[in-house]
């Protein structure tokens, strides 16, 4: 029987507060993702988008977690879809949009997985935290605050999406690439003990060994894991079209590597790639890469 991956947009720039990152479902279709997953043997649907707010026409609300409201509502919708796609069967594979986004798929996924008695892990890939809450974050975008959200820590609107909460524990979540880190997050993560591998680690020790340990930390306690990639990760090099880019980031190889493993391991029970921005974007090389990363994770070889 073919494996099945079903497909969800989510055109979300809100919790981002920029422009740009709404477009990323629509750059990674360009790129030809559902044709080139259909030619690694599965079998593809696309659900197409879940309905967000248009920024022009939404309000900010507050300012330490602006368009709650708005945010809260898609990834609401996200949740249904992410935990209807499992029921069915299939892979989810979750494009965004920013990485608010994040808290809708996981939430989704947890939820049918907890029904079955299970926990589930986290592999979050990302030049940053995303571990704020409204009170430490220096910019009230939710897009740094999922991580956070999905422990528990955040304003109840996202946290008890889905009817229960935490979503995931911190000894099940693992964060590879970071290197722009706020001190309120960062002090989070160490109280609850969030194993990070910042970018000085991977210097160290190497992409390879960094996604094992993860992959290790992450299945555990846990059926599986989500694998959720912010552009972001790469270095601006690779990936122009990036809302908040930072030098230092991976390269190119050690950005496919990482997904490659992630699909050795036979464990990701879904995945998602954030951040994309068109507007930044020189052509589609960003676009391109995140749909190549996405058959790297679904087991897409050189060889
Ligand atoms: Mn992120």
């Amino acid at each position: 029987m073919k494996r099945k991956v079903k497909i969800i947009g989510v055109p979300m720039d809100l919790g981002a507060d920029r422009r740009g990152v709404d477009m990323g479902p629509s750059v990674v279709r360009i790129a030809g993702l559902n044709r080139k997953i259909a030619d690694l043997g599965y079998e593809v649907e696309d659900l197409g988008n879940v309905r967000v707010t248009l920024a022009e026409t939404a309000s900010k609300g507050d300012k330490n977690a602006k368009y709650l409201k708005e945010v809260a509502e898609a990834n609401e919708e996200l949740a249904a879809v992410t935990y209807g796609i499992l029921q069915d069967g299939a892979m989810p594979i979750i494009l965004g949009g920013d990485h608010s986004i994040a808290i809708g798929s996981v939430s989704g996924i947890a939820k049918y997985y907890r029904e079955l008695g299970h926990r589930i892990g986290i592999i979050w890939i990302d030049a940053h935290l995303d571990m704020n809450t409204p009170q430490t974050s220096p910019s009230g975008n939710i897009h740094g605050m999922p991580l956070a959200v999905l422990l528990g820590y955040g304003p109840p609107e996202l946290t008890e999406i889905g009817g229960f909460c935490p979503k995931v524990y911190p000894e099940d979540c693992v964060i590879i690439g970071a290197r722009d880190v706020d001190a309120g997050e960062r002090e989070l993560a160490r109280k609850i003990g969030v194993k990070v591998f910042s970018m000085s680690d991977l210097d160290e020790i190497g992409i390879a060994r960094a996604v094992d340990e993860a992959i290790r930390i992450a299945t555990r306690n846990t059926i599986g894991f989500h694998a959720t990639f912010d552009i972001d990760f790469v270095d601006p090099t690779y990936a122009p079209g990036v809302g908040t880019p930072v030098p230092g980031g991976g390269t190119y190889r050690e950005s496919h590597l990482a997904m490659e493993k992630i699909f050795d391991s036979g464990k990701a029970l879904s995945i998602e790639v954030t951040e994309i921005n068109a507007v930044l974007d020189t052509g589609n090389k960003t676009g391109e890469l995140g749909a190549e990363l996405i058959l790297s994770a679904l087991g897409k070889k050189i060889m």
